[in-house]
């Protein structure tokens, strides 16, 4: 079955194109902008690791060594169409457009942090696996029955698909047509449990022949096969097409979270050594070396651009205070459940108890 499922790249580790219907698409100023936002992506992401360390924001989600697929991915989209990102997705959606400030106040527990920007449909993060599938497909049949040429892009990690909800929002999708793309980003764990413990199946993929809906399996570190793969989906679905599954085969590099330590059930040098040879920024670096687009000053100041612009969002989140515990009873629902309430009231007694 595997067989039926091989992973397409359209740029192999070397740097070299492998594909040549899109030699042509692979142009200069669409490298450098890949490379711009794989360059952001990743020293926002260090950047957090190190607040976090430091007790400037609370408990943190890296994503590095998965910036082609949340590069890529979200460069595909137009700006109408929707995203429904997981908690490890901010790469995503700091591409589509959210600000960096927004990333940061999510991560300090602040409520602003759910905000999504002026005109772009960013739902915020689902932490719950897998419910944003059947809300996704949901939001694409809207879409379809009020006549928009919106689209639907979802994240969601192999983990979930063990959750009755994948199956669910990929069954909805595929009854109707919906125009949703199922981006699973394959990091081939589940916090500490591997795939192989996860299903019986080798790919993630081949789900797709159960909704009679195409399923590709893809190199997520290839950031070109990530964009053109989910940018042909996309245009499937808004023209009646309906539902895509993509599996985007990749790696985390760090820990599930900042509260995890990976060493306790996993070799690290497998990190290692993915880093040297499949790292989704160094092939692109190769690319533009091949093609002589590599310029030392101008990746210098790229990677000067970006700092300002990280450091400039720390200082604007630092201007908000610690965010109130007792916003997690009160953003829930408009007016809140009586058991909601009960709860609000035991942490208040609680807090009282330990400032006496
Ligand atoms: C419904 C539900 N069950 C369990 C958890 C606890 N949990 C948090 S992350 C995670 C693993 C998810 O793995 P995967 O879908 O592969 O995503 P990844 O974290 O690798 O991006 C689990 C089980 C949860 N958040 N929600
Ligand atoms: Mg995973």
């Amino acid at each position: 079955m595997e067989l039926n499922f091989p992973i397409v790249q359209v740029l192999n580790e070397d740097g070299t194109v492998v594909q040549p219907e899109y030699r042509e698409r692979i142009t200069k100023p669409l490298t450098m902008t890949m490379y711009r936002h794989l360059i952001r992506t990743r020293t926002f992401d260090r950047k957090c690791v190190s607040l976090q360390r430091q007790g400037r924001i609370g408990t943190y989600v890296p994503y590095e060594g998965q910036e082609a697929c949340q590069v890529g991915s979200a460069l595909a989209l137009n700006d109408g169409d929707w995203m429904f990102p997981t908690y490890r997705d901010h790469g995503a959606m700091m591409t589509f457009g959210r600000p960096l400030t927004t990333t940061l106040l999510y991560w300090k527990g602040r409520t602003e942090g759910c905000v999504p920007p002026e005109g772009k449909k960013i739902v915020p993060p689902s932490v719950p696996i897998a419910t944003q599938l059947p809300q996704a497909a949901g939001a694409a049949c809207a879409e379809k029955w009020k006549g928009t040429n919106n689209a639907v892009l979802v994240y969601f990690g192999d983990g979930a698909t063990s959750e009755g909800d994948f199956h669910e929002g990929l069954n909805f999708a595929s009854v109707f047509d919906a125009p949703v793309v199922f981006f699973n980003q394959n990091n081939q764990y589940a916090i500490s449990v591997p795939i192989t413990r996860q299903m019986k199946t080798k790919t993630i993929a081949q789900k797709a022949l159960a909704y009679d809906i195409p399923g590709i399996r893809i190199d997520g570190n290839d950031v070109f096969a990530v964009y053109f793969h989910t940018a042909e989906a996309l245009e499937r679905a808004r023209n009646g097409g309906g539902p895509t599954l993509i599996e985007a085969v990749t790696w985390r590099y760090g820990a599930h979270t900042t509260s995890d330590d990976p060493s306790r059930y996993r070799d690290q040098e497998e990190s290692k050594k993915r880093r040297e040879t499949t790292d989704p920024i160094k092939r692109v670096e190769r690319l533009m070396q091949r093609e002589g687009w590599w310029d030392e000053e101008w990746a210098k100041q790229v990677q000067a651009e970006v700092d300002a612009e990280i450091e400039q969002a720390v200082t604007e989140m630092e201007r908000y205070p610690k965010a109130d515990a007792t916003d997690m009873f009160d953003f829930v629902f408009a007016q809140p459940t009586w058991t909601i309430a009960e709860q609000k009231e035991a942490y208040l007694q609680w807090k009282r108890g330990m400032a006496t």
